[in-house]
């Protein structure tokens, strides 16, 4: 559970990362890619070539979508509702990747912003992107 000090350490992390969160959103997927080449079988129909367009506009809307999250902090479920659907019905995606995905965020913040990821901020990010992952899993049967 996200507690207050949590909350206020995702909202500061995002408001400082701001206009970015796209790049951020982008060179996650990369990684996630490179990393854990399993991931890529989601996406038989992109083309995750190094400067994808794809990519790029993929890495966007998930940027946009954790953006979404912290802004409703204490409605995740609310704010993804849509998301949660989607992945449930349509996408399957298998409730591992996202601990992946969330790691992969977490890389990219400790290498573009390593003064931003204090062991606490660390903590309660990490927390926050659990929070995401289990909103997006939630509906999965
Ligand atoms: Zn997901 C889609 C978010 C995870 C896979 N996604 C998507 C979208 C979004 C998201 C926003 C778009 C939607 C529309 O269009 O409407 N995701 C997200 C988030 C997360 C995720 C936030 C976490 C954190 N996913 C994930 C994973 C995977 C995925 C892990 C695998 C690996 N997704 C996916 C796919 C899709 C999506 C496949 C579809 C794409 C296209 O476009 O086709």
């Amino acid at each position: 559970v996200l507690s207050g000090a949590d909350k206020n350490n995702v909202k500061g992390l995002f408001a400082k990362i701001g206009g970015q969160a796209e790049e951020y959103g982008a060179e996650t997927l990369e990684r996630m890619f490179a990393a854990y080449p399993q991931t890529k079988t989601y996406f038989p129909h992109f083309d995750l070539g190094k400067g994808s367009a794809q990519v790029k506009g993929h890495g966007k809307k998930v940027a946009a979508a954790l953006v979404e999250a912290a802004n409703n902090i204490d409605d995740i479920t609310s704010a993804l509702s849509k998301l949660s659907d989607l992945h449930a019905q349509k996408l399957r995606v298998d409730p591992v990747n996202f601990k992946l995905l969330g790691q992969c965020f977490l890389v990219v913040v400790a290498t573009r912003s390593p003064a931003l990821l204090t062991p606490e901020v660390h903590a309660s990010l990490d927390k926050f992107l659990c929070a995401v992952g289990n909103v997006l899993t939630a509906k999965y049967r």
